[in-house]
């Protein structure tokens, strides 16, 4: 899997006094949300994966950082307990270059599932261009997803961002386990919600580009509405889409189930 920055165990002893080193090193990082330096001709843009305590939010960075082109993946941050448990984030850069000079930062983010670690999921959130909601399939999984999802929306406003306005995807991971809900009914859902809807095996790579592709879609026509990027950097939405489609389309071991 290659070029992985940090990986912490926590321990409760060194490993801790080390992780909040990290947060205070990285605490400027997650603070902001798409930034524009017209000097440099550079944009930085904001996306967070979130969702209930071991959906895969995690697994799908490590998906994205192995398939992704390495000229486009930097290096992957995990922060985890133990138990491969997240304890504060993981985050992944990715940068697209486009032909009209312009570069575009995507700072990839995930948060802690796990219900304790609210005020954590509330900061990592704070000023975020997109969302991917990365809900777990199986059907015991049900509530644990609805209660993630209003989560959501509740620390969206709590950090003065209209959950109905702010670009949200949702995909269903974990496709290949034993009693999950239906095609079905993910379809019935979809048609209910305004929210596109992915379905993955984060494990396999199934499913986890085309997630990311559709929240950088999203992300990118709402800041294109809001930002006129097309006009202030002369790239259209559809030529950046192209750009991001060459630099993510590296999927070679991606399979249907
Ligand atoms: N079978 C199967 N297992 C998966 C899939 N995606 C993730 N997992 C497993 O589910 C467990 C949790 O995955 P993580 O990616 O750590 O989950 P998380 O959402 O980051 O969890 P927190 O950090 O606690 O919020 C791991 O054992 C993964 O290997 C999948 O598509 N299929
Ligand atoms: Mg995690």
């Amino acid at each position: 899997m290659g070029r992985v920055l940090y990986h912490v165990g926590i321990d409760g002893g060194r490993g801790s006094v080390l992780a909040t080193r990290l947060v205070v090193a990285f605490e400027t990082d997650f603070r902001f949300g798409m930034q524009v330096d017209f000097a440099a001709k550079e944009l930085t843009v904001k996306l967070v994966y979130y969702g209930p305590a071991l959906s895969g939010k995690t697994t799908n960075l490590r998906a994205i950082h192995w398939l992704g082109t390495s000229s486009a993946c930097g290096e992957l941050m995990t922060l985890e307990t133990q138990n491969d448990r997240t304890l504060f984030f993981d985050m992944l850069p990715i940068t697209v270059s486009s032909e009209s000079g312009i570069k575009v930062r995507l700072k990839l983010f995930t948060v802690p599932g796990q219900v304790m670690h609210n005020a954590t999921r509330r900061l990592v959130l704070q000023a975020t261009d997109g969302v991917a909601f990365i809900a777990d399939s199986q059907r015991s999984e049900a509530a644990a997803n609805r209660e993630s999802f209003l989560n959501l929306k509740q620390n969206l406003a709590e950090n003065g961002i209209d959950p109905d306005r702010v670009p949200i995807i949702i995909q269903f991971n974990k496709r290949d386990m034993d009693d999950i809900r239906s095609d079905e009914e993910l379809e019935a859902i979809a048609k209910q919600s305004r929210e596109p809807i992915y379905r993955a095996v984060a494990t396999r790579g199934y499913g986890v580009m085309q997630t990311l592709r559709g929240l950088i879609r999203e992300t990118w026509t709402k800041l294109e509405e809001e930002h006129a990027l097309h006009e202030k950097f002369g790239l259209s939405p559809v030529r950046f889409m192209q750009e991001v489609e060459s630099k993510l389309k590296h999927d070679p071991r991606q399979q249907e189930r």
